[in-house]
């Protein structure tokens, strides 16, 4: 698609979605994809530097030690498509142990056009690969990745623990979205961040030096930015939450006073009461056991899990069989 055609089409599509999710009752919403302008993908890159956010530092040394393992039981010389590529720096493991055996082909798809400069600037130089980048949405991107690959096996990526950020029923239906985009033979590489003890698990989403508050909140910003809303941001608290029942941490963003909010380019204005929150992300956690089982619900066949020593996580392999 152009590259306008798609600024204007995602502005449009920006606007309604945040009208219909800020007049949700009795929770408002925002989507958790919204938090990743320029300044929000600059923002998740420091969240991974984080001591408190052990999860990137946790899915990079389980990709990186067992890079060969994991790309030796693919077919040789793969397309490797990713859907939330973000800045790339985990899959250089990946795509160096592939280029030994090959010319790779890597499609990074992500909807953060900061991400996917940030992921050419990591990778771009890494000999035997080709880099495609995909701005869109997953499905979006992965359709047209589909259309355009001849015979080549496809190992997906989808790293970070990022399936987290679906709800469990919507992230069933996007896997089995996924599989029916794939082909007998191809393979899905899925991190998963695993549940753990609530010392170690909240302050990765609520640390003290506020990177979290702040990528929270430019969501509010981005707002008043792209839809010229009068958001009082500093009037605003970061709130994160862990939710036992569906194991998962919640992050809210709570208003401190009664406000009112115009948003002109949504054409939509609304009041928040005190201490009334908006939804912003859920992080949903898994166990280690409950991951082939999804993978069959899905159409999947488990055939591997690496797990880190330090924090609890999990790389999966999955393939497609042929039916
Ligand atoms: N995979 C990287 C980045 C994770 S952050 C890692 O593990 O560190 C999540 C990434 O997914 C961001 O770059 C964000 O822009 C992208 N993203 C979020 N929702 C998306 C969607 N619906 N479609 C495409 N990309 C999305
Ligand atoms: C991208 N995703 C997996 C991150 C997570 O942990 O849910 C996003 C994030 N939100 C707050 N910190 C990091």
């Amino acid at each position: 698609m152009q590259a306008q055609a798609h600024d204007a089409r995602a502005a449009l599509e920006f606007a309604s979605d945040v009208r219909r999710d800020l007049s949700k009752t009795p929770q408002r919403e925002l989507h958790s994809k919204y938090l990743y302008d320029a300044i929000g993908s600059a923002l998740f890159e420091v969240i991974t530097l984080l001591p408190e956010y052990g999860l990137t530092r946790a899915d990079e040394r389980v990709i990186r030690d067992n890079a060969d393992e994991i790309t030796a039981r693919l077919p040789v010389a793969p397309i490797v498509a990713e859907l939330g590529s973000g800045s790339g720096r985990k899959t250089r493991w990946l795509l160096e142990a592939l280029s030994q055996r090959g010319y790779v082909l890597y499609y990074p798809i992500d909807v953060s056009s900061a991400a996917l400069h940030a992921c050419r600037n990591e990778l771009g130089t890494l000999d035997s690969v080709h880099i495609v980048e995909m701005q869109g949405a997953y499905i979006e991107g992965l359709s047209e990745v589909a259309l355009r690959r001849s015979g080549e096996p496809m190992l997906l990526l989808f790293l970070g623990s990022t399936i987290g950020n679906f709800e469990r029923g919507p992230a069933e239906l996007f896997l089995r979205e996924i599989h029916a985009l794939l082909r007998p033979g191809d393979a899905l590489l899925l991190g998963t961040d695993l549940v753990k003890p609530l010392p170690q698990i909240l302050p990765a989403y609520d640390d003290p030096t506020g990177v979290t508050a702040a990528f929270n909140l430019n969501l509010l910003a981005r707002i008043n930015r792209e839809l010229a809303a009068d958001f009082n941001v500093r009037q605003f608290r970061h709130v994160a939450s862990y939710n036992r029942a569906e194991q998962r941490v919640e992050m809210h963003l709570r208003s401190e006073v009664k406000q009112t909010v115009r948003i002109p380019g949504a054409d939509f204005e609304f009041t928040l009461e005190a201490g009334e929150t908006i939804w912003t992300e859920s992080s949903h956690k898994f166990v280690l056991e409950e991951l082939p089982a999804l993978a069959h619900r899905t159409g999947f066949t488990s055939v591997g899990q690496w797990v880190d020593r330090e924090w609890p996580f999990t790389e999966n392999l999955w393939l497609v069989e042929s039916p």
